[in-house]
């Protein structure tokens, strides 16, 4: 066998306590690899040897017909004695150096890993094929997975494909990757599109509980296969086209022909503001709270965008922050969110990390503290001493020193990692998108002295994206340029309103007239 053509996209592992009253573990595994699982890793924890390598013939046999690889979990001398293809162990297993001597170089060898010091080391010693990362999401199948990896989200494991990454990147001796752990139908699409990157992604998704306990594992697997195959909704019509840049005034245009829903869920302090705001460019603005009516929302207007504030966060808003998340994500419509203060307090971040492994957002607006806050997510990680290790850039707390490139380069990462067009507000503004990036010239310091400015930044961008993406699934559009649109007329109106200023309470007045006048009057 080839072990550089293996497929990983799904990879069924096997447990045979959990099998349906009605159904055999060959029922189970054999109507698995018929309907498109690419791999089986044999997982037998409770099983003599006699009757793992029973086991493992009757399987090796249904594989061998489907021409997919066998690997067996742990047992070295099981895999041997049947001629299986491989071997994956874990971290507390026999250590991945050793079995690759007793296995040879052509057998596939697969490690569990973690945290990224485990995938250090397993670069390091250049042994192992693929790696399997988890534990994804909270899982019952495994039960003894410590707690600083169990149920890490794509945040957690995009750290480890980080680390992935860089070696891949410089290395003829690639290696793959699969997520496990509590991956099943509802989650599939989210881990995958969170996942993949233009420069790393992860080669498949591994199951235990999703196919080896399904009433009809036939269905499951075939369910799997299809979600992986075909994009979500929301997948799609997050795709961003590049387009020719419009000019201001037609972006505009669109905002006031449109008169998006601008559905805040937002701070009390800035309700009012922002709904002013929304109002004075031509957008229509709902500051609703009430969950009942988000499906409404989501599934019948078409120019829609959600404006996710944090400013005030409480268990009750989290879970209301999360069914506007689902319910938007299920119709495929914009979200912007607005992680506020975020990058002040642990407790704060811990929210956004909650909110960002929960959904996927389009827009991610915030100052560079902010920003930075986010970045943390992905780039820091526990040390073996228990230090925290700043992998990629400066902490929160040298915020201060940060110049044009670093605030550049950060916004660049946050922007890969999280999939979203993200803008870092300032004295000079930034509107990034992966590689491209946009500086817009800053408002006036008048705005710092009236409260809910920052917000209604969010509440302009929600109204110019929410213009254009007209229906789902139908326009695509280039979220990037629909956001410069808006930075720029909110900036600009910033800066004629203070002109005309005496002071902050003219000025707020002023700054409304002007977003007017610059949207109606073109
Ligand atoms: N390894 P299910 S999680 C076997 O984190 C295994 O390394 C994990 O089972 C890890 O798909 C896991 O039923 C169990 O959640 C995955
Ligand atoms: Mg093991």
């Amino acid at each position: 066998m080839d072990k550089a053509s293996v497929d990983y996209t799904l990879y069924l592992v096997t447990d045979s306590t959990m099998i349906p009253a009605n159904k055999t573990f060959l029922d189970q595994v054999s109507q698995a690899i018929d309907n498109g699982v690419t791999l089986v890793q044999l997982r037998e924890k409770s099983l003599l040897t006699l009757d793992f390598i029973n086991r493992a013939k009757e399987t090796l046999q249904l594989c061998r017909k489907k021409g997919i690889p066998l690997i067996i979990n742990d047992r070295v001398d099981v895999a041997l004695a049947v001629d299986a293809d491989g071997v994956h162990v874990g971290q507390d297993d026999m250590p991945a150096t050793l079995v690759r001597k007793l296995i040879g170089p052509d057998k596939i060898l697969g490690l569990s890993c973690g945290i990224p010091l485990e995938m250090e080391k397993a670069i390091e010693e250049g042994v192992v094929d693929y790696v399997g990362f988890g534990a994804m999401f909270p899982t019952k199948t495994k039960k003894d997975i410590k707690l600083d990896r169990f149920g890490q989200g794509p945040i957690g494991i995009r750290r480890l494909l980080r680390t992935l990454e860089k070696h891949n990147s410089s290395s003829e001796r690639k290696i793959k990757c699969v997520a496990i752990g509590g991956i099943n139908q509802s989650n599939a699409a989210k881990v995958l599109y969170q996942l993949n990157t233009p420069t790393q992604k992860v080669d498949g998704l591994a199951v235990v509980s999703c196919i080896m306990a399904a009433p009809d594992a036939a269905k499951a697997t075939k369910d799997l296969i299809q979600i992986i195959h075909t994009p979500a909704p929301w997948t799609q019509a997050l795709t961003i086209t590049k387009e020719e840049p419009q000019s201001l005034e037609n972006k505009i245009k669109t905002v006031t022909a449109k008169s998006p829903l601008v559905h805040h869920i937002t701070n009390g302090v800035v309700k009012n503001f922002s709904a002013n705001v929304t109002l004075a460019i031509g957008a229509s603005p709902i500051m609703s709270e009430f969950g009942d009516e988000y499906e409404e929302f989501a599934s019948t207007i078409d120019n829609i965008c959600l404006v996710l504030n944090i400013g005030t966060p409480s268990p009750e808003m989290m879970n209301l922050f999360k069914h506007a998340l689902q319910t938007y994500n299920k119709y495929g419509r914009m979200i912007l969110l607005d992680p506020v203060a975020c990058g002040a307090t642990q407790a704060r971040l811990n929210v956004v990390k909650e909110l960002l492994n929960y959904g996927q957002v389009n827009v991610i607006k915030g100052n560079i503290g902010e920003i930075s806050g986010i970045l943390k997510l992905t780039s820091t990680y526990k040390q073996a001493n228990g230090n925290e290790e700043e992998v990629l850039m400066k902490g929160v707390d040298s915020i201060a020193q940060l110049n044009e490139d670093d605030i550049i380069s950060t916004g660049k990462q946050v922007s890969k990692d999280f999939k979203v067009v993200v803008v870092i507000s300032g004295p000079i503004n930034y509107v990034i998108h992966q590689d491209r990036y946009k500086s817009i010239p800053g408002g006036h310091p008048l705005m710092g002295t009236v409260t809910g400015t920052g917000c209604s930044l969010g509440s302009t961008i929600g109204s110019f994206i929410g213009a254009q993406a007209d229906g789902r699934n139908k326009d695509k559009f280039d979220v990037y340029e629909a956001v410069i649109g808006a930075v720029e007329l909110y900036n600009k109106a910033g800066r004629e309103a203070a002109e005309e200023a005496k002071g902050s309470g003219t000025f707020m007045v002023k700054f409304i007239d002007k977003l007017f006048e610059n949207t109606h009057n073109i």
